[in-house]
């Protein structure tokens, strides 16, 4: 994949955020993130939950949280033991996985085309000059 637009990155204590803002699927959003950084947004507290909307705003993108293996448990992309939940009131529904909008979740069709937040941990470089455009 070859996507535009890398936007700026925010420090936080326990993730590195970093947004992009070409819409693409939840699946493509995942590859793209583990190829490059560590992998889709993770958010382990409300701090953390900020300092991503920080990166990425209050429009829609795509966070590393799915229940796509089939028994309604949604899990983190990087197998992160979070408990931590944002979920808007009245979410999520029946979908797979999950956007967040106006700063809370909601579970989305995951072939919709979405932007995406990944993240970087400690001792990962950010790779941002290396994008191609
Ligand atoms: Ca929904």
């Amino acid at each position: 994949m070859n996507l535009f637009a890398l936007m700026h990155v925010t420090l936080s204590q326990h993730h590195k955020f970093v947004y992009v803002s070409s819409p693409v699927n939840w699946t493509n959003a995942q590859k793209y993130c583990r190829q490059r950084y560590s992998d889709l947004a993770t958010t382990d507290d409300q701090t953390d939950h900020g300092e991503l909307l920080k990166t990425a705003g209050m429009g829609k993108f795509w966070i590393g949280l799915d229940r796509t293996r089939g028994d309604g448990v949604f899990v983190w992309s990087d197998q992160s033991s979070s408990s931590f939940t944002r979920w808007k009131p009245g979410q999520p529904q029946n979908q797979l996985c999950v956007n967040v909008e106006v700063g809370y979740w909601f579970d989305r069709n995951c072939e919709d085309n979405v932007a995406f937040a990944c993240y970087f941990g400690d001792g990962l470089q950010c790779k941002c000059r290396n994008i191609s455009r």
